[in-house]
């Protein structure tokens, strides 16, 4: 397998002025015909050069230059390319190719799902339809022919509009797709079956209309609404928020159930996994809308972050993602709450890309390398490369970043270019230097900023010292001090805000400010005032960094109660949380007892009977950190004292708080039947969590409650906030209520999905055994991603069971990826990464861990993509 550099690229030899492609839909064997008008790009006085297609698991059939078909001699095939040494410098190639997608579990290129035909060609994927320069930076006009069977396959789709159609003999039928803008291979798609329709249509701001259809199986029919509702939220925030506009007469979106990852952006063609696209109120919680809401956006957006300007080489792909989340999450915080959305982001960067950074596979937002592209569809390249974007808006402000974002799409549109040139549009547009800003590209790792203070009373001035630094991350030992926009703000005792005014400029300063810290060490000075203020930093988690200040508790207590950023008010609960339960786990492991923090139970208790009036803020304020994030604050990683320390905490607030969530409880439950967008979604989620909590008294008269709340919900959101608790609550009904929801639900898959992961989450001792039967059971499908996901990957989430001190946890993820891998090595490789963080924890897991990672190893042929994450994490 080899490794592929990003200073190794060039532009294209030969370009693709147009290709047409005709597809024969068959049972047994699929023909795929493509005729590509090809141009040389180089010039020619200094000598020919080949022409060089990729291509693999198909059976060529025939092949000919310009009408002409080539000689044996003339080109030569080999596993991945199809090379013709000597053409002319514009020519036609035609190229037969069969394939079997019914055999496809790979899940890329043409495949079939549920009796229907479907693509997915990102990042290379195209090149297992046919031969073609399968790179991003060769762009086309396509034109595409489907041919099925009309009684099995009455529905053909490709990208752009309709062009013909007719009825051929056999009782086949075809149509014919013309897509008017240039675009790269991987967001070619193609769909055929019999589907639902369900249809709407969107009046862009120009007056242009749009038809909006979304296809799905007829079963779920009703479940489209929201998808197709947050499709025209969509379109017109972006018309709103950044003046983009639909292009085409048609916007498609197809739901299949099998698919590797949430969705993808074909042009006029989305794919979605059918997860982010079918909900009702029975069978979606108000998080399942959400995320629907979310990846619709996410997708239509990428049809000028992507599509309209797309990235020239997969080195760039932070240039799409990065600035597509970033939009995404910019749409979904003005659809919700935006402090509660802020929240819910940096919880996920601090989870998720904190461990990558951390880990053996840690890499930059622009990679310098890779071996298989897939590897790098990370939350590095996505999260942290939309946090770059964020900070851009914050250090140029709104209005001179949006003036950067149209000088990129009107410069670049039809282009496929560089996160350089993105960076430079901004930099024009906004007269900054962005040199220093750039290395938050190259540099992998999280930045740490010790922060400390002092003050002068005598003078009033309060000092604030920063030092920045970088741990070391494969291939970078030293790195550079990076430009981060630090926001702060000061409050008094007393919780006031004050004026943040810096020392020499005139008084009284804004109440809110960035500091742009650049060197390895610096410090403000802020005057005028009277006495020692509480730092308020990192206002809006401003930047992707791990910050460390001295709080004392009754600080953390104070920016609790009233800090005006909702970011730093919740992360100071978390701060505290966290020291008490970082502090319990020390006790744990040192066998001493564990005690109640009674200051931090009245912190809670404060915070609990507020009376905050945005109930979702509230729900996340009292949520303790994950174990997942306790884990990423200790040196060596302790799964089970943080598990019994988390556990304990949560019994304490239980014990000592137990009126007050029932309290709360009550207070946020509602007699109204349930309504998607009814503006209850906060208080369901605070009576839920309350009931989590008192469920962990495992008194009867709780479980009675939780068993009625699960009988009597109208939705699938309290439903959930009742299995939940009972999946771990060891009491009698436990099986019964399980066995009552998969009886009842059997037949949604979705839903199955739900009940396979909240076994495999399952706190029970009898976890490892449940997951380890459930593998037998007859709704499982090792080759539907969603469902391995929902049973392996959810179990490889439970923190205590997969970390299991005898390594059981460890073996059952791999005797499940060993028979993954040859299906689905894509999957796969996504599924091994709580293996690699073996690193993080004591000599006795270390060894556990690699060692199963070394069974993967000794696999006779392995896939590049499994290969690269085991090769680089050993
Ligand atoms: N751009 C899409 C990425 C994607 C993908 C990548 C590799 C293999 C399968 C895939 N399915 C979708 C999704 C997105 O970020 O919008
Ligand atoms: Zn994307």
């Amino acid at each position: 397998h080899t490794t592929i550099h990003r200073h190794d690229y060039r532009p294209p030899d030969y370009t693709v002025e147009s290709v047409d492609l005709r597809f024969e839909l068959g049972e047994d064997t699929t023909l795929v015909r493509s005729r590509l008008a090809l141009r040389a790009a180089y010039d020619r006085s200094g000598g020919e050069r080949p022409l060089v297609l990729d291509g693999h698991r198909f059976v060529l059939r025939s092949l000919s230059l310009d009408g002409t078909p080539l000689a044996p001699e003339a080109f030569q095939v080999s596993a991945e390319t199809l090379v013709v040494p000597s053409v002319p410098a514009s020519f036609t190639l035609e190229v037969e190719t069969e394939l079997r997608p019914q055999d496809n579990t790979f899940l890329e290129g043409l495949y079939r799902s549920n009796g229907m035909f479907c693509t997915q060609c990102e990042a290379q994927g195209f090149r297992s339809i046919t031969y073609y320069p399968d790179r991003p930076d060769v762009l086309s006009i396509f034109t595409v022919t489907v041919v099925a069977d009309r009684e099995r396959y009455p529905v053909l789709l490709s990208n752009g509009n309709p062009l013909d159609r007719g009825e051929l003999p056999d009782g086949r039928h075809f149509i014919t797709w013309h897509d008017p803008f240039r675009k790269p291979s991987y967001l070619f798609a193609l769909v055929a079956g019999r589907l639902a329709c369900i249809e709407d249509s969107f009046t862009t701001c120009s007056g242009r209309e749009v038809s909006l259809r979304l296809y799905l199986q007829e079963a779920n029919r009703n479940k489209g609404g929201h998808a197709l509702r947050s499709l025209k939220k969509a379109m017109r925030w972006d018309e709103e928020t950044f003046g983009r506009e639909y292009d085409l007469d048609c916007y498609m979106i197809v739901a299949v159930d099998d698919f590797n990852m949430g969705a993808m952006e074909n042009k006029g063609l989305n794919i979605f996994n059918s997860c982010y696209v079918l909900a009702t109120p029975e069978t979606a919680t108000d998080t399942d809308y959400q995320a629907i809401e979310e990846v619709i956006g996410h997708e239509y957006f990428h049809n000028w972050s992507g599509n309209r300007v797309t990235c020239r080489d997969w080195f760039q792909l932070s240039l799409k993602e990065g600035l597509t989340i970033f939009r995404d999450q910019e749409f979904s915080a003005d659809m919700e709450s935006r402090g509660v959305k802020r929240i819910a982001d940096v919880r996920y960067l601090r989870t998720a890309q904190f461990a990558e950074d951390g880990g053996p596979l840690a890499h930059p937002v622009r990679p310098e390398s890779y071996m298989e592209i897939n590897n790098f569809y990370t939350a590095t390249v996505y999260n942290k490369g939309g946090e770059l974007i964020r900070m851009l808006r914050t250090l140029l402000g709104a209005e001179r970043f949006r003036k950067g974002m149209d000088l990129y799409f009107e410069r670049h549109d039809g282009q496929a270019v560089t996160i350089e040139d993105f960076v430079q549009a901004m930099a024009d547009a906004s007269n900054m230097d962005l040199g220093q800003f750039r290395l938050w590209y190259s540099q992998a790792g999280t930045p740490l900023m010790e922060a400390s203070s002092s003050f002068e009373a005598a003078d009033g001035v309060f000092t604030l010292t920063v030092r920045q630094s970088c741990p070391p991350t494969p291939g970078q030992p030293d790195k550079q001090p990076f430009h981060i926009p630090l926001v702060v703000g000061l409050l008094d005792r007393a919780g006031r805000e004050l004026p943040v005014t810096l020392f020499g400029e005139p008084a009284p300063g804004p109440t809110t400010r960035i500091l742009e810290v650049n060197r390895a060490e610096q410090t403000f000075h802020f005057s005028g005032l009277d006495s020692e203020p509480v730092p308020a930093l990192l206002r809006g988690y401003s930047a992707p960094v791990k910050l460390d200040y001295p709080y004392r508790p009754d600080d953390l207590v104070l920016l609790m109660a009233h800090e005006t950023d909702p970011f730093c008010r919740w992360e100071a609960g978390q701060q505290l949380a966290a020291q008490v339960i970082l502090s319990l786990v020390a006790d744990q492991q040192a066998g001493r007892e564990l005690k109640p923090d009674q200051a931090f139970v009245a912190a809670y208790r404060a915070a609990l009977t507020s009376g905050e009036p945005d109930r979702a803020f509230l729900a996340e304020a009292l949520t303790l950190p994950s174990e997942k994030y306790l884990a990423e604050l200790m040196p060596v990683i302790d799964p089970e004292a943080i598990h019994i320390a988390r556990r304990f905490m949560i019994h304490t607030l239980a014990t000592q708080l137990r009126s007050d969530f029932l309290a709360v409880r009550e207070a946020c439950r509602s007699a109204l039947p349930y309504g998607v967008d009814d503006g209850r979604s906060g208080e369901r989620r605070l009576a839920n969590l309350c009931l989590a909590y008192l469920m962990s008294l495992e008194e009867q008269a709780i479980t009675e409650l939780c068993i009625q709340q699960y009988r009597t919900s109208d939705n699938m959101t309290d439903t959930m906030g009742a299995l939940g608790p009972l999946a771990s609550c060891d009491c009698p009904e436990r099986s019964q209520v399980l066995e009552d929801f998969y009886r009842h639900w059997q037949g949604d898959r979705l839903v199955v999905d739900k009940w396979f992961s909240l076994r495999a989450l399952s706190d029970l001792p009898g976890t490892l055994d449940d997951a380890r039967a459930l593998i037998g059971h007859p709704a499982f499908e090792l080759a539907n991603p969603n469902r391995f996901r929902a049973l392996v990957g959810a179990f490889s989430q439970n923190q205590p069971h997969f970390h299991a001190p005898d390594g059981a946890g460890y073996r059952f993820l791999v005797d499940q990826l060993l028979r993954l891998i040859p299906l689905n090595p894509q999957v796969s490789a996504r599924l091994l990464a709580p293996l690699t963080t073996w690193r993080r924890f004591e000599p006795g897991r270390q060894a556990l861990m690699q060692q199963e990672l070394r069974r993967i190893q000794a696999l006779p042929q392995l896939p590049r993509d499994v290969y690269e994450v085991v090769e680089k994490s050993l």
